[in-house]
């Protein structure tokens, strides 16, 4: 029963609460936290983790005026929690109900849209710039942990904010994990720790020993007045402070009185500051504290045994494990073959190849821009890598594939999961800006396989195409096909015809030929003889083809799970366009120019049009708008003919 916390309507009432009854409340949210996530799914273990910072923040700032930053903001239920979202919390993630991140739309106390990591520094140093040049009053915290601290733009950040000097404090939540464990120098440096325990009880023995004579005291009192210098080299306060930040710490992140007591005494320091806290992801679920990766986040659960709700009954494997294994298998092949990740080794699938091929295999770090460039190093001196990012997350690197990559036209593969609608996580999570942003780029070629058989067949493709190319393909299980054993190369830039129909040509992109097959089943028995044509590459597009289906229908009709502008459908207007077809009809089904919400991928499908229902409904308005005369679809207009 959560006594405690049906009191907390906002942060101001945690002020009124005992050091005892803060501890209760945390266990409280724990509870609510837990059995949420197991309805729901979600970011269990990072909210987990952080709940008494989460109120020892609130309790030493007076959120709204005082503004709190939550990096990635993956970790935030806890603070909605307590910033007036109580009631509405088991909607978290469904459609229409609060969101799995920071959004400011949805509260005061929200103060930055997030997502994508690395970004509160940036933030809160904007915000405190403008507060002071504004004469305003508030404090800024920004709150990041030590995986989203590895990337660049944290540091281009703590470089800006050492120099700028302005009233900030950044802490530092170091669970020693990013999805998985966390990797680099600077975790390492991190980590140190140890080191700096290590050398308190070195000390102490040394103390003991020198002061067993005069001579040894004389030399303990020199070696003393030094002792600043010496532990500042064995903690890892010294990094922060050579970036002109004072460093307080490592404080234990579990410790409600330990953590306000500090933020009391760092709140009026002057200039940035870095608060180390430790905490332990998962905190409070055993399974989690066991396995805090596979509760980094997760579906719905089973709170007594943290066993996956969904019964594994067959289902096709997902394209993450195909991609996985195709991997390992062409890596075995060919050793000039690697793979990269941004600090995503399962959710990309290329954990098989890290367990098969470690030496092969490399975790940079949330760096994508890096990763880009880095493997643009290795194709260079002739290695073939393979670089798997989401495709949200390759938006950050988009500067790095077009100058480091594309524009040598060095071999680099881009393998991107998640293209499309992801579901829950929402908008700062869907990838359905690829197809455009990549197509753009002089000589990218850019596919997107139909099922998990052809996604083999697509990554064998581009690893053997000398030059770079990309990937993409859906978060989600596959549609069920066999696969081929023999990978064959497909003809570049060469779509596939999966039925012949006179009326109008459906032509689809990526696991949407499967949406356009369906609908044109429904279309016959309605009467209606549709095409279907798999597309498969974006860019270079299949000109030939496009130009036999405009003469011979008339009618077009693209699918793409990507934003209509500048995307796959644009691309086929564009070559009808510049082919002078300019009677021939054509209707885009894809992803408006709004951002689309957090819900199912079902849902979310279903709502912008792109289920089996809505396509049939819009093959038949064109047809029906021909025969009526009734045209409300937009037509081509060629550019004059040079
Ligand atoms: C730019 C970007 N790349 C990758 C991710 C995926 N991602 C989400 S959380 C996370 C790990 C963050 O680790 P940390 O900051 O230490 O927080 P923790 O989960 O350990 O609390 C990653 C890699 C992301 N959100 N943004």
């Amino acid at each position: 029963m959560s006594c405690i916390l049906n009191s907390i309507n906002s942060p101001d009432d945690l002020r009124k609460l005992s050091e005892k009854e803060l501890n209760d409340l945390a266990g409280e949210i724990r509870k609510t936290i837990v059995t949420t996530v197991s309805e729901k799914g979600g970011h269990l273990a990072p909210s987990l983790g952080v709940v008494e910072l989460t109120l020892a923040l609130h309790y030493c700032f007076e959120s709204p005026k005082d503004k709190i930053i939550w990096d990635v903001g993956h970790q935030s239920y806890a603070h909605k929690l307590i910033t007036g979202r109580r009631d509405r919390f088991s909607t978290l993630r469904q459609q229409d109900g609060i969101s799995g991140f920071p959004k400011r739309a949805e509260s005061k106390h929200d103060i930055l849209d997030t997502g994508h990591s690395s970004t509160s520094i940036s933030a809160a140093l904007g915000l405190t710039t403008a507060l002071s040049l504004l004469d305003k009053e508030g404090k800024v915290v920004a709150v990041i942990g030590d995986g989203s601290m590895t990337a660049g733009m944290a540091f281009e950040a703590l470089n800006n904010a050492g120099h700028l000097r302005k009233d900030l404090i950044v802490v530092l939540n170091d669970n020693e994990m990013s999805i998985s464990p966390n990797v680099g120098a600077l975790s390492s440096f991190l980590s140190r720790k140890l080191t700096s325990r290590l050398a308190t009880r070195l000390k102490t023995d040394l103390e003991s020993f020198l002061k067993r004579s005069e001579v040894g005291e004389n030399i303990w009192q020199v070696l003393k007045k030094s002792e600043d210098s010496l532990k500042s080299l064995l903690t890892p306060g010294m990094l922060f402070e050579a970036l002109q930040f004072e460093y307080v710490g490592p404080i234990p992140g579990h410790h409600i009185d330990t953590l306000i007591e500090t933020f009391e005494n760092v709140k009026n320091v002057p200039g940035p500051v870095l608060v180390h806290v430790l905490t332990k992801k998962g905190k409070g679920y055993a399974p989690a504290e066991k396995h805090p990766d596979l509760f980094h986040g997760l579906g719905p659960f089973d709170i007594a045994t943290g066993k996956p709700k969904k019964s594994p009954s067959p289902r096709p494997p997902s394209y993450t494990e195909i991609f996985g294994q195709t991997m390992v298998r062409l890596a075995r092949e060919d050793s000039k073959i690697v793979g990269i990740t941004a600090a995503m080794p399962a959710g990309t699938g290329l954990k098989a190849l890290q367990e098969s091929l470690p030496e092969r295999f490399f975790d940079v770090g949330i760096a994508e821009q890096h990763a880009v460039t880095f493997a643009a190093g290795m194709a260079i001196e002739g290695l073939k890598p393979v670089v798997a990012i989401y495709s949200t997350f390759l938006q950050r690197a988009f500067d790095q594939i077009i100058h480091d990559v594309c524009l040598t036209g060095l071999p680099v593969v881009f393998a991107l999961d998640r293209g499309g609608l992801v579901g829950d996580d929402g908008p700062t999570h869907h990838g359905v800006f690829d197809l455009s942003y990549l197509r753009m780029i002089p000589n990218m070629v850019v596919m997107a396989p139909k099922d998990e058989n052809e996604l083999q067949h697509m990554l064998y493709t581009a690893i053997r195409h000398d030059g770079p190319a990309a990937v993409r393909y859906p978060r989600g299980n596959g549609v069920g096909v066999s696969l081929d054993w023999q990978l064959r190369e497909l003809p570049i830039g060469r779509a596939e015809v999966l039925k012949e129909g006179q009326d109008l040509s459906i032509w689809a992109i990526g696991h949407h030929v499967h949406t356009a097959l369906l609908a044109a089943e429904e279309l016959e028995r309605q009467g209606i003889k549709a095409a279907v044509i798999n597309a498969r590459f974006v860019k270079p597009l299949d000109e030939d083809l496009i130009g036999k289906t405009a003469e011979k229908c008339g009618k077009i009709v693209t699918i793409e799970e990507n934003v209509l502008l500048g995307g796959f459908g644009s691309a086929i207007l564009e070559i009808l366009s510049e082919k002078g077809f300019c009677d021939v009809m054509v209707r885009r089904i894809g992803l408006p120019d709004r951002f689309i919400e957090h819900g199912s991928q079902q849902l979310l499908r279903k709502q912008v049009g792109l289920d089996v229902d809505s396509v049939v409904n819009t093959c038949k308005q064109m047809v029906k708008s021909v025969t009526t005369g009734d045209v409300d679809t937009p037509r081509v207009h060629p550019l004059p003919i040079q």
